[in-house]
């Protein structure tokens, strides 16, 4: 095998954001964009000579062409072996499943997640380290540094490889195994749910489902285990199949974006669950009949709840939310006995208080939700936990959640996101706020007295490092709170999201629109942070 070591010269934008590198598929596709950035990954983690690399994506344009670059660079730097999803398919919790399975020392997974795909829109590339679990901030700023100094990578001179075909072939010295994407996946879920008790309710009509692949990953998954191992109607399983584009849609699973879901769930007749996931089948959303569940809720009910399920018999460790997400699972876990952690937004942060085993289970408002089964938030891990939970409760998610409330209180909660707008006046908001900042404490609009307010900066308790500016917060003494920050996962300008909630313990003032419980803390947001006024944008473009 000949190995052709090529000239180039960095790229200064191949800074990962939450989330890995997320791209316009133009900017990717560009000469060398992309070997530069995985020979920036190979360069800083001289460990993955030798190791076993797991590799696939969410089938979005450009995928099978980064999957061939990414093989040929893997067989220059002497990997032993590339474990491929077929068609180089795997969603992003099967690839940490992988990873922790056959001890690979890492992963590339190909997502730009909930972004819409397509040639003008977005394409992605995540490193994942050995754990499964997204790499490390300081390992990413490892990968960045390398990209700005970059000047050759190479790359083995051979013809695009078979990818398809599943089994073992030879890449050179380098053995590459193509791999049917949900087997392994499929058996730990096994482990974990009682699949058994819930085909049996699926079978009896005592329960029902409607899933929303949303034509990206997660139609192959939610065939072999919704269909295949459960017993539901293949009806069950909207936009099934994979599409490049996903169907020109913008896959993320949203009452928004998941709108003929949402539609369904609200007419007569609607099944018990209704559920979707996002590009790379890490996100969900979960409804009732008639009801849709805040994934903070999600969250804070599935801590109460997870001791039911098989394999969560033992109980929790503790659990961790990002700190935009409302603190509904700080009351459950108070009243488990059991550490709250409050970490930035993303989940590479959930990963060292998983490897501790300080925590069972994490989330995050943003639709994701996982336990320590893999070191990603898994989308269809949460709808078969909702499944699970409904089988054995023998009760609707309405009433599962209303009766959740009951006992523990109700968050109101809501995420007002300005997309797109232009960068500089994102970071004039953002500084706005970060000026006022230490003249707040005390200032009072109605019941909301301000407590705390400051830039949240997080300090790891397993490994001591520091993320600082990770979202302005603003909590008053009441509980309530508004963060703003800007999000790390665009590829065009600024989007500028801001949380907001408010605890109501009183059980008869459970039954509220959101927007109207928050009606005030949502004006409040306005003339601090000025955001309609700066951007000109009326309302926000997308509320969850
Ligand atoms: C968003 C979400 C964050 C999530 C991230 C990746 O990040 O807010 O909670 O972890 O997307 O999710 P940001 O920086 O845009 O707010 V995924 O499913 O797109 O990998
Ligand atoms: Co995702």
């Amino acid at each position: 095998m000949h190995i052709d070591t090529i000239s180039t010269a960095p790229f200064t934008d191949q800074k990962p954001g939450t989330s890995g590198l997320r791209k316009k598929v133009r900017v990717i596709v560009q000469p060398h964009y992309l070997e530069n950035f995985v020979e920036s990954v190979f360069d800083a983690l001289p460990s993955l000579t030798g190791s076993t690399l797991v590799l696939g994506g969410d089938g979005r344009y450009f995928n099978r062409q980064a999957a061939q670059i990414i093989i040929k660079m893997a067989a220059a730097h002497g990997v032993a072996k590339v474990l491929i999803g077929q068609g180089a398919l795997l969603s992003t919790p099967a690839a940490s499943c992988l990873i922790r399975k056959y001890k690979a020392e890492g992963g590339f997974i190909l997502s730009a997640s909930h972004n819409p795909g397509g040639p003008d829109e977005d394409f992605g590339i995540k490193f994942n380290a050995s754990n499964g679990g997204p790499a490390s901030e300081q390992i990413t700023n490892e990968i960045y540094q390398r990209s700005l100094s970059i000047s050759e990578y190479q790359i083995a001179a051979i013809e695009d490889v078979d990818i398809d075909s599943l089994g073992t072939r030879a890449v050179g010295p380098m053995t590459l195994e193509v791999i049917d994407p949900v087997t392994d996946y499929a058996e730990l879920m096994e482990e974990l749910f009682d699949l058994d008790l819930i085909a049996q309710a699926l079978k009896e009509d005592r329960l029902s489902i409607v899933f929303d692949a949303m034509h990206a990953i997660t139609g192959p998954y939610a065939h072999r285990l919704l269909s295949g191992r459960l017993g539901a109607p293949v009806s069950a399983v909207m936009n099934a199949i994979p599409l490049e584009d996903f169907g020109g849609g913008h896959p993320d699973p949203n009452l928004v974006h998941a709108h003929a879901l949402a539609e369904r769930m609200y007419q007569p007749g609607a099944p018990t669950l209704g559920a979707a996931s996002d590009g790379d089948g890490d996100r969900n959303m979960i409804m009732g009949d008639h009801f849709f569940v805040t994934p903070s809720d999600s969250l804070a009910v599935l801590a109460a709840n997870l001791h039911h399920l098989k394999g969560y018999r033992a109980g929790l460790k503790g659990v961790a939310r990002s700190m935009p997400t409302s603190q509904a699972v700080d009351r459950v876990a108070k009243r488990l006995g059991i550490d709250a952690y409050e970490t930035p937004t993303g989940w590479k942060f959930f990963g060292n208080l998983l490897d501790a085993g300080k925590i069972t289970l994490c989330g995050e408002e943003s639709f994701g939700t996982g336990s320590d089964h893999v070191r990603e938030k898994d989308g269809l891990w949460a709808v078969l936990a909702w499944l699970n939970l409904i089988a054995v409760r023998q009760q609707s998610v309405a009433d599962i959640v209303r009766e959740h409330w009951k006992i523990f209180g109700r968050d109101y909660y809501s995420r007002h996101d300005y997309e797109g707008m232009p960068s500089a006046i994102g970071d004039s908001i953002m500084s706005l706020l970060r000026g006022q900042l230490s003249d707040l404490v005390g200032q009072q609009w109605g019941d909301n007295k301000v407590a705390i307010a400051d830039d949240f900066s997080y300090h790891d308790p397993v490994d001591g490092s520091i993320s600082p500016h990770q979202g302005v917060r603003i909590i008053f003494t009441n509980g309530s709170r508004i963060v703003f920050r800007l999000s790390g996962t665009g590829t065009e300008g600024a989007t500028l999201r801001i949380y907001l909630e408010r605890f109501e313990p009183d059980a008869k003032e459970h039954g509220h629109d959101p927007q109207k419980a928050l009606a005030d803390l949502i004006e409040l947001a306005e003339q601090l942070g000025e955001v309609r006024a700066r951007s000109n944008m009326k309302v926000p473009t997308v509320i969850t």
